[in-house]
């Protein structure tokens, strides 16, 4: 139950927006409950709206590497902001900001800030469909890339977490274009890519899964999503929203030496503005108006306050930094391997970078399906002791956990010293 102050806030939430809430997985459905009510964050701990302080490691759903508040973001936005807010015009900003990302991803050659990661998903995806003349595009089961129409397929996060397979209001015309297979399975990716009516245009993939938890590509996974989209000449699209300078300082590519024809970006470029981002192939880019006839365009693209702290971010993410908040998650991750080994429950976790995850299963867990069985009434024990001691997960089995570069030794030893209470208090 919320504390007072909260609870007036959600009492007038509930009024104002669906559920409450103006994104579905805010709104604690999948381990029921009050959401907590943010007021604050500095570094890596959130206070609520009556005081109560956490450990975040939701982190705003990734984008906040560096931790709430930043210094270096704050005193970058606050000269930017001095400028200006908003311009619709070209700005230095931009200019600098995407040349930092195509430094750190020279495979992203060209790009084009939008302002959501669906933005960025969308725009990909009606760019392959255009680049290659084909409309049938494939998604893994579970995988999330926004809400867009042709996303809402067996869908992950928080289709998932609500238990919606699908959604009502999606053309079914549009929905049979969206095929699906599950992850980590190239023989059905294969034979899907090869009968698909009229040719694929595209295979979109979070090449390491968050959004139905945790998972990894099995070895040979994304080589051979590769050498699918050249066999059949689809578009090979790496949707990096979320693991994009999260598992490695320059994602997917080079953790698992893997290329994608289209990048999408998001969550860490805008350091907690909104910023995402589509790049890659300049041969395909050339494609997007007003170069070419594919159409997209956003009033607030590139918005200079979201450049700024998407640069200010990326700085200040060096390989160093990266490695430091990558040995921590580790750290974190094994720590509550322990306690789950001491509390004898099936436990499955993974991290990667500075993102991480787990399953109260035995694992191996290398699909959504797999994820679906693991224990989520534990997993909804489980998160309401942690909350209740000052811990803030994910609230939902089928999403990711982050870490930033605020959580230091002190922050990763208070966490596991309560999730060792947390467990015992939920296997109780
Ligand atoms: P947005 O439109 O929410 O900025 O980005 C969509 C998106 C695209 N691709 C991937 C891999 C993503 O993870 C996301 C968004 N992630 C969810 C959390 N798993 C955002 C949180 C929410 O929906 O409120």
């Amino acid at each position: 139950m919320a504390a007072e102050r909260s609870a007036e806030i959600l009492r007038r939430s509930i009024s104002l927006f669906p559920g409450g809430v103006n994104s579905p997985v805010r709104a604690f459905r999948g381990v029921g409950g009050d959401p907590v009510v943010a007021a604050r964050g500095e570094g890596a701990r959130i206070w609520d709206a009556d005081g109560k302080e956490y450990i975040d490691y939701v982190l705003s759903w990734g984008p906040l590497v560096l931790g709430h508040a930043h210094p270096m973001v704050l005193d970058a936005l606050d000269a930017a902001m001095r400028n200006g807010t908003s311009f619709g015009m070209p700005t230095e900003l931009e200019v600098k900001l995407g040349e930092l990302i195509r430094k750190r991803m020279p495979h992203v050659e060209m790009l084009r800030f939008v302002s959501s990661g669906t933005e960025a998903t969308m725009s990909a995806i009606r760019l392959a469909r255009a680049f290659t003349g084909r409309d049938a595009i494939l998604k893994f089961d579970g995988c999330y890339h926004g809400h867009a129409d042709s996303f809402l397929v067996r869908a992950g996060s928080g289709v998932a977490t609500l238990g919606l397979p699908n959604s009502p209001g999606v053309p079914a015309e549009l929905a049979a274009l969206t095929l699906t297979a599950p992850f980590n399975d190239l023989d059905e990716t294969r034979r899907l890519a090869i009968n698909a009516r009229g040719g694929l245009a595209a295979i979109i993939v979070e090449p390491l899964v968050g959004n139905s938890g945790f998972i990894p590509p099995v070895p040979g996974f994304l080589q051979g999503l590769r050498s699918i989209a050249d066999e059949t000449g689809a578009l090979l699209v790496f949707d990096e929203v979320m693991t994009g300078f999260r598992i490695a300082p320059a994602g997917a590519r080079e953790m698992f030496g893997v290329t994608a024809d289209i990048t999408t970006l998001g969550k860490v470029i805008g350091g907690g503005l909104p910023a995402a981002a589509y790049g890659g192939r300049r041969d395909i880019m050339e494609q997007i108006a007003p170069l070419g006839p594919v159409y997209q365009a956003g009033t607030l693209s590139g918005n200079p306050l979201a450049m700024a702290a998407g640069y200010a971010t990326l700085t200040a993410l060096t390989s160093e930094l990266h490695q430091r908040i990558a040995s921590r998650t580790e750290q974190l991750v094994s720590g509550l391997e322990d306690i789950a080994g001491r509390a004898r429950v099936p436990f499955t976790a993974g991290s990667a970078g500075s993102m991480w995850g787990f399953f109260f299963h035995p694992g191996p867990v290398r699909s959504f399906d797999d994820a679906k069985r693991s224990d989520v009434d534990l997993f909804r024990r489980f998160f309401h002791a942690a909350l209740d001691r000052g811990i803030y997960l994910a609230p939902s089995p089928f999403e990711a956990g982050f870490v930033s570069a605020s959580h230091g030794d002190r922050e990763v030893e208070e966490t596991l010293e309560r999730l060792e209470d947390a467990m015992r208090a939920a296997c109780a």
